[in-house]
């Protein structure tokens, strides 16, 4: 069962820590703020590094309780008895991850349009990761930036579905509530979380970036 709070999903970002800043050190403090879940997203590491940059992002998640997903590599995911995996377009099929995985893994999938959405019903994910919702700094997007009308029309599609939904791509504490207003459907489907990976990871204070965003999730809440 899908019981994840995807409320604040922190995807990492190694390459972005402030000068200094220990990227073991961040994430305890991000987990300290408040983030509800994380995505161990590395790009440039080889499998070995990786493995062991997950191993240890495990064991501090553990310590709070947090579920830590994997990116693109369901064999590392497998290997440190992680929560799930969080593939891309063209990353490994949702059926093939599946097969790999023990049950009750979580698969999300990024969805850059309104067909990967539908196909990611079909394929039977978990979650999507709908983006980008703003324009960023971190990917070098190989898709146009969808907006939050693009999100709210994805949100439509999953109506009726179990599928969660968090939005990703250029979300900070300073458009924040304008990305959660915005980020709404005619069928009243809400977004179920943010993702975030520079607002957070370059900060010298993740705790307190992470703090603000549960502050302002919390109070969009309790009157939405
Ligand atoms: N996928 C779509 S946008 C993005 C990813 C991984 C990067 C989001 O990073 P940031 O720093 O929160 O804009
Ligand atoms: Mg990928």
């Amino acid at each position: 069962m899908d019981d994840i709070n995807y409320s604040l999903y922190l995807v990492t970002g190694r390459d972005l820590l402030p000068p200094g800043k220990d990227y073991f050190q961040s994430l305890e403090e991000s987990l300290q703020g408040g983030v509800s879940v994380v995505q161990i997203r590395e790009k440039k590491a080889d499998t070995a590094e990786f493995l062991d940059i997950a191993r240890r992002s495990k064991a501090v998640c553990d310590k709070y309780n947090v579920p830590i997903l994997i990116n693109d590599r369901v064999d590392v995911a497998i290997a440190i008895n992680a929560r799930g995996v969080h593939l891309g377009q063209t990353d490994m099929s949702i059926a093939t991850a599946r097969s790999l995985l023990p049950e009750g893994a979580i698969i999300g999938v990024s969805c850059n349009n309104e067909n990967h959405v539908r196909a990611a019903i079909q394929d039977g994910v978990d979650y999507v990761g709908i983006g980008a919702v703003w324009g960023t700094q971190t990917k070098q997007l190989t898709s146009p930036v969808i907006g939050v009308r693009g999100v709210g029309k994805m949100l439509e599609i999953l109506d009726g579905t179990e599928v969660k939904a968090v939005a990703i791509g250029g979300i900070k504490t300073t458009n924040l509530l304008r990305t959660l207003h915005g980020c709404v459907s005619t069928t009243d489907h809400a977004l179920d979380g943010v993702a975030v990976v520079s607002d957070i990871v370059a900060s010298k204070e993740p705790r307190v970036v992470a703090e603000k965003f549960t502050k302002i999730l919390e109070a969009f809440r309790a009157i939405n």
